[in-house]
């Protein structure tokens, strides 16, 4: 079949709708009626819907879950007085705030950071419970549990923010808020406080893994959407045979860089790199206010960043300042 591709159109190879491979022993049937086939989500993705494995890992992540964005909401709208429209236009920047620095690690009062504890604990095991889950339906699939590690790369910075450095720091009131501008504000501070995260070497690790995973993705992406016109994206037998897809697009890559991924290794490289932004993001969190008080000081004393000319005072860390902390 040759039909005329561009980034727009997208081919949609509908079979006959699935359940897919039958559960073994103790899984729960899959919910809901028969699958049913979209046209329009087929622009998107699959155009079949379901069937969905809620089980009792799903259901229970999801009752953790609204309950820690219930308590989130409930405090965001009590903090404009229950006023609904205010709770709309303002909703951008309330905040559920952790304790302060007084509570230590203790538990708060509820309006002093103990609501946060609790949306905090409930939302952790919320998405603790959603990480089994994606192990073990990979599991049952007999499929590799790839995604359940890449997850779990993503569950190490989300940690790390609120659990782990704050435990370490001895206290909650280092944690993120909960809220849509205030835990950028956080973010801001935050870089602020530890004179200047640019210079943390595992945030600029971060940061190129973070812009190579994207970079892999384009090209990866346009790559198999080049090659489409061929079938790129569905060859099974061909992937091995000369002058298909395949071999164009790896070709493609030979002659303009000299050197091409694979069809196994390109996902290997994108697997990498994604999963390495937040892990080695994570250690940088995980190394400031613990071991590196002053980024900025660490890169002098390191000889990363140049020191200021002796025209000015010497630089002193804000932080042994008298009313630091
Ligand atoms: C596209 C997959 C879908 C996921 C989405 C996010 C919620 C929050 C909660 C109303 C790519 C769903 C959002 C469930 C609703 C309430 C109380 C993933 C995709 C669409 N951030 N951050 C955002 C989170 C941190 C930073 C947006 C979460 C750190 C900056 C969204 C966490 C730091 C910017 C969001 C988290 C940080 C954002 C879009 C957890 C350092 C932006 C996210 C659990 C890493 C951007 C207004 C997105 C923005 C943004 C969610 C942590 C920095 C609200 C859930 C503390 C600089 N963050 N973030 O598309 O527009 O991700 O902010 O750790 O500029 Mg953030
Ligand atoms: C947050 C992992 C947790 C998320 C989980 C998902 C739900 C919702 C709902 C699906 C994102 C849970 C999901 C509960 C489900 C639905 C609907 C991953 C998260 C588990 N920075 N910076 C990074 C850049 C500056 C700062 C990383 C660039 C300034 C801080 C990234 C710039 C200051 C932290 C990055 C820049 C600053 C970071 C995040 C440029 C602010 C972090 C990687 C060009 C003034 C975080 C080591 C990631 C980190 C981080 C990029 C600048 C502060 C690479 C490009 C100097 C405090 N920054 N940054 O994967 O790891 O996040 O740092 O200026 O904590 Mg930065």
């Amino acid at each position: 079949m040759s039909q005329y591709q561009n980034l727009f159109t997208t081919v949609q190879a509908v079979g006959p709708l699935h359940h897919g491979v039958p559960l073994p022993h103790g899984n729960s049937p899959r919910t809901g009626d028969e699958p049913a086939a979209f046209y329009w989500l087929g622009k998107l993705g699959n155009a079949q819907i379901g069937p969905i494995y809620l089980g009792g890992l799903g259901i229970a992540s999801l009752m953790f879950g609204i309950l820690a964005i219930n308590i989130m909401g409930m405090n965001m709208l009590a903090s404009v007085n229950y006023d609904p429209i205010q709770f709309v236009r303002q909703l951008f920047w309330l905040s559920l705030e952790p304790p302060g620095p007084d509570h230590g690690l203790g538990l708060a009062p509820l309006n002093q950071g103990g609501w946060w504890q609790i949306a905090g604990l409930f939302l952790t095991i919320s998405v603790m419970l959603w990480w089994v889950r994606t192990y073990r339906r990979a599991r049952v699939l007999g499929m590799g549990t790839h995604v359940a590690w890449a997850f779990a790369a993503a569950i190490w910075l989300f940690l790390v923010l609120g659990l782990i450095r704050p435990v370490l720091m001895g206290s909650w009131s280092e944690a993120v808020p909960f809220g849509i501008f205030p835990h950028l504000d956080w973010t801001a501070a935050f870089s602020l406080r530890y004179g200047n995260l640019f210079y943390n070497p595992f945030h600029a690790l971060s940061i190129a893994f973070l812009y190579g995973a994207t970079l892999l993705f384009a090209m990866h992406g346009a790559t198999i959407l080049a090659v489409s016109r061929f079938g790129g994206e569905r060859e099974i037998e061909q992937i091995v045979d000369r002058g298909t897809a395949s071999e164009r697009a790896a070709l493609f890559w030979r002659w303009t860089m000299g050197f091409n991924a694979t069809m196994e290794s390109i996902h290997r490289w994108a697997w990498w790199f994604a999963v390495l932004c937040p892990l080695v993001g994570g250690i940088g969190i995980l190394l400031t206010g613990t071991v590196v008080d002053n980024w900025y000081l660490w890169a002098i004393k390191h000889g990363v960043a140049p020191p200021y000319p002796d025209v000015f005072p010497a630089v002193m860390d804000p932080a042994l300042a008298p009313g630091a902390k």
